[in-house]
Parts: structure tokens; C-alpha cells; sequence
């Protein structure tokens, strides 16, 4: 058999799926996700499957779910079908060769050959990736019932019922002091029995979080993701230094280069993997080495998958050498349906990786039908 891999066919599918529980977000509501669902075939029938998810637009990020797709079927489809690969390195950096930016998409297609090589080699994708560092990867729970008394009882019940340790409150839903009283609220009721991040979704200026930092660290939030726009590093730098709670990069990292400017200029003591933001699973494996070498802690960051990507985030964390502030793989419990037989829901506080070939999840075809029909 000759060695590396070639695609035959690559077909995606739109898919919206609606959310439990609407999560708010500095930029609005969200009440549903988008995705594409791609489809990867080689010559003898194998198949491999991946995912790329927007949340609503091009609000979170610059891609919007049709721009992912036709960056798929019109610019990197037509090149990489019928070419032989050496290996999922040479695949993706030439899908990073083909298109700039469009992480998503690139994502979707690196995850769906990542699935397609385990099942052509009978391995999961932590195998693929090294093996597994840890057996299991801690969940976090995001808390958005939109008011104090009903976060606190739904943090209660997550921690009872799944063992939910740490949980994510989003700013940026109403009027600024009052959201502030809720969250010291909130970060009060759960001090010293959960670890409380507040993601602001760059939704601060410097002088706004300066005024808030030391409320919320004297409330006993531990973590602050992503408070200044993206590109203010400087400001970052600054709360940093005037602050003990950590600070955490998310849409800052749109790269390597940024990844490496946070860690140059100390605008953050962690960062957020995304692969659905990085480009995929090999780019947020890179962005964690740099963060690593500059002694930044890691986050296992959501796009808010599908149980498809987010056992593809799974494998990848899993296999990390050091994942100090857990994970964030709450996607499948957020949604009211999925697209696998077997959900990846959170127990005890984790998730272990599936141990089936390639990604380890079956896809619910009647599901994605009836998905399909419905977007
Ligand atoms: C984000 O900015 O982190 C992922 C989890 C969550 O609560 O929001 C998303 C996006
Ligand atoms: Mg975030």
C-alpha cells in the first residue's frame, strides 16, 4: 500500500442546531449553532468526518458559517482532492498555504482527515497525536439563566448532578453595575467551592476594567478572559500587572505570531486553545508549545461543537503535556440535540477521549437529515 493518504470526495452540509438555554455574549444573544458539517472519502469508501462552528455571525470572530463553506467547497476543496498526502502535517499546512485566515474551515477539513486516517489506520486521534497525557479532562460550565438567583441555583444542580468545579459568567447583558452585582453575587455564593471565570468577550476599555478589576478579585473571581479588544496588548499588560486574578487570551490568539506578541508583551498568564479558532487541532498543539515555553498556563477552550469537534478537542487536550486550568467542553450539554449516536456529556467534573478509530463518535445520519431540513 503506498504511504500518506488522498481524498476522493469532499461534500459539506449547513446545519443549525438550537441551543437548551440562549447564552449572551458581549455582542448579543445567541440561541442557536451554526455549522458546517464536512465529509471527507477515499477511494475505498472510508469516511472521515469534522465540524466548523460559528456562533451568529461574524461577531465572535470574522467568519460567518456561509463564508466557511464556500471557503471550503470553492477555494480548498478543489485543491486537495485526488493528492497524495504524506501525513496530516503536510494536509494541513497546505490548507494553510491555500487561504489566509478562514480557521474554521481549514479546522473542519484538518479534523474530517484527522477522522479519516484513524479509521483508515484502525487508531483514535489521541494515538495520532502522541497518546494521552491524562485519562480524563475537567469540565467547566457556563452559568447564563440571566439572573443572580437562577445561575446560583443552576450552578448548585451542576455541581450536584455532573460535578462541575469551575464555571464561566459572561458580561456584557445589560447595564453595567447591575451585571457587575450580579456576578459578585454569583462569585460569592460559589468562593472556595468553584473556581469562577468572567469571559468579557473584548467588551471592556482599559479605563472600564481598570475601574472593575478590583471589585471582581476582591468578589473572588479567579479569571478574567479576553476583557480589552484583541489587539490592545499594552492594556492587557497593564491589568495584569495591577491584578493576581489571571488573565486569559482568547480572540487576541488568531495565530502563532500573536500567540508569541500576548506572551511577549505579558498580556495574559493563560490562554484559551480553540482549534475551531487556530485552524485546527496541529495549530492549537503549536500555540500551546509557545505558551508553554513563556510559562502561560493553558485553558481548553469551546467553540461551542458539536459532540463531533469537541472530541476532537478532546483528543488534542488529552494528549497536552500540562493543562493547568482544565477545559471548557461543555458544547453537547448546551445543545437540545446532536449529531452522534453517543453524546460526549460531562461526568464527575470530565470527559475521557472515546477510544473508537479515528475521533471516536458515530455520526446520526436520521439526525443530520432532519438537521438539514430544519436550517
Ligand atoms: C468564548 O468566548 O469563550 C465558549 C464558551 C463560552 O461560554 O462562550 C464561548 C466563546
Ligand atoms: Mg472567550
Amino acid at each position: 500500500m503506498p504511504s500518506g493518504f488522498s481524498i476522493e470526495n469532499i461534500s459539506t452540509q449547513r446545519l443549525d442546531i438550537p441551543f437548551s438555554q440562549p447564552i449572551r455574549m458581549s455582542f448579543g444573544e445567541l440561541d442557536r449553532l451554526n455549522l458546517v458539517l464536512v465529509r471527507l472519502t477515499d477511494v475505498q469508501g472510508v469516511v472521515g468526518y469534522g465540524e466548523a462552528t460559528i456562533m451568529g455571525g461574524p461577531y465572535w470572530g470574522p467568519e460567518s458559517i456561509e463564508a466557511v463553506q464556500v471557503a471550503i467547497d470553492r477555494y480548498l476543496a478543489p485543491h486537495i482532492t485526488n493528492v497524495r498526502f504524506a501525513g496530516i502535517e503536510e494536509f494541513s499546512h497546505r490548507l494553510a498555504r491555500l487561504v489566509r485566515g478562514n480557521a474554521a474551515a481549514r479546522s473542519a477539513l484538518e479534523m474530517a482527515a484527522f477522522d479519516l486516517l484513524g479509521h483508515q489506520q484502525q487508531m483514535s486521534v489521541k494515538n495520532l497525536l502522541g497518546g494521552c497525557c491524562r485519562d480524563r479532562v475537567e469540565v467547566a460550565w457556563t452559568l447564563s439563566t440571566g439572573s443572580e438567583a437562577g445561575d446560583i441555583l443552576e450552578g448548585e444542580h451542576a455541581m450536584l448532578s455532573r460535578g462541575h468545579r469551575r464555571f464561566k459568567l459572561k458580561f456584557g447583558q445589560g447595564k453595567a453595575d447591575e451585571e457587575l452585582a450580579r456576578i459578585v453575587g454569583i462569585a460569592e455564593a460559589f468562593r472556595g467551592r468553584a473556581t469562577i471565570i468572567l469571559d468579557i468577550n473584548q467588551g471592556w476599555d482599559l479605563t472600564t476594567a481598570l475601574r472593575y478589576f478590583p471589585v471582581l478579585e476582591e468578589a473572588g473571581i479567579d479569571c478574567i478572559e479576553q476583557p480589552l479588544p484583541m489587539t490592545d496588548h499594552q492594556g492587557a499588560a497593564r491589568l495584569r500587572s495591577s491584578s493576581t486574578m489571571d488573565i486569559i487570551a482568547d480572540e487576541s490568539l488568531v495565530d502563532l505570531r500573536s500567540t508569541f506578541e500576548v506572551a511577549r508583551t505579558g498580556a495574559a498568564s493563560a490562554v484559551s486553545l480553540k482549534p475551531n479558532r487556530d485552524g485546527g487541532l496541529l495549530a492549537s498543539r503549536r500555540i500551546a508549545c509557545v505558551a508553554a515555553a513563556a510559562g502561560l498556563k493553558l485553558y481548553g477552550g469551546t467553540s461551542l461543537e458539536s459532540s463531533l469537534g469537541t472530541a476532537a478537542s478532546l483528543h488534542l487536550y488529552s494528549s497536552l503535556p500540562e493543562l493547568q486550568l482544565g477545559s471548557e467542553l461543555f458544547g453537547p450539554l448546551r445543545l437540545q440535540t446532536d449529531i452522534v449516536k453517543e453524546r460526549l456529556l460531562p461526568r464527575n467534573g470530565g470527559l475521557k477521549a472515546p477510544c473508537g478509530p479515528g475521533l471516536g463518535v458515530v455520526i446520526d445520519e436520521d439526525m443530520v437529515r432532519t438537521l438539514r431540513f430544519q436550517s
